[in-house]
C-alpha cells in the first residue's frame, strides 16, 4: 500500500477535556506518524469555508459554532494506507456506532462533539491539508 498524507483535526470537546496526547496516541500506535501539528483558533469564516461542503446540511450552523468555539489541534498524518487507516483509529461518525478501542466509542461525546476529524478521500487530503498548511511546515 502507498504512503499516502491525511488531515486530521482534535476538535473542541477533546482539546477543551485535555485529551490531545491520549488522541495522538491512538494515532500512532496505529502506526501513523505526525509530520505537522499546530493548536489554533478557528474563526466560524474560516471553520465555515473548511466544511463548506455540508452547508446544505440542517447541522451547518451547529458544526461552524462549535468548531469556533475552543481551540483545535490540526494535524498531516503519514503512513500506510493513512486515510483509511485514520478514519479506522477514529470509528463511525456517531459514537453509539463506534467500535470498540476507536477514538470516538473512547472520547466522543455526540454526533457532533465527536472528537476528531479525518479526511475521507486522497482529494479531501489533498485539498484539506493545503488549507491549514504550507509545503515547508510539512516534515516527514
Ligand atoms: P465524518 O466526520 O465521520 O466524516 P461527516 O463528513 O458526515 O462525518 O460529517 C462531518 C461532521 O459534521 C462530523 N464530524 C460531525 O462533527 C458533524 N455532523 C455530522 N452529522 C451530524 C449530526 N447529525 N449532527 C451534528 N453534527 C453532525
Amino acid at each position: 500500500m502507498a504512503i499516502e498524507r491525511t488531515l486530521s483535526i482534535i476538535k473542541p470537546d477533546a482539546t477543551k477535556r485535555n485529551l490531545t496526547g491520549k488522541i495522538v496516541a491512538k494515532f500512532e500506535d496505529a502506526g501513523l506518524r505526525v509530520v505537522a501539528s499546530k493548536r489554533i483558533a478557528l474563526t466560524t469564516a474560516t471553520a465555515g469555508e473548511f466544511y463548506a461542503e455540508h452547508k446544505e446540511r440542517g447541522f451547518y450552523g451547529e458544526l461552524v459554532e462549535y468548531m469556533a468555539s475552543e481551540p483545535v489541534v490540526v494535524q498531516v498524518l503519514e503512513g500506510e494506507g493513512a486515510i483509511a487507516k485514520n478514519r479506522e483509529v477514529m470509528g463511525a461518525t456517531d459514537p453509539a456506532q463506534a467500535d470498540a478501542g476507536t477514538i470516538r466509542k473512547e472520547f466522543a461525546l455526540s454526533k457532533g462533539e465527536n472528537s476528531v476529524h479525518g479526511s475521507d478521500s486522497a482529494a479531501s487530503a489533498a485539498r484539506e491539508i493545503a488549507f491549514f498548511f504550507s509545503g515547508l511546515e510539512l516534515v516527514g
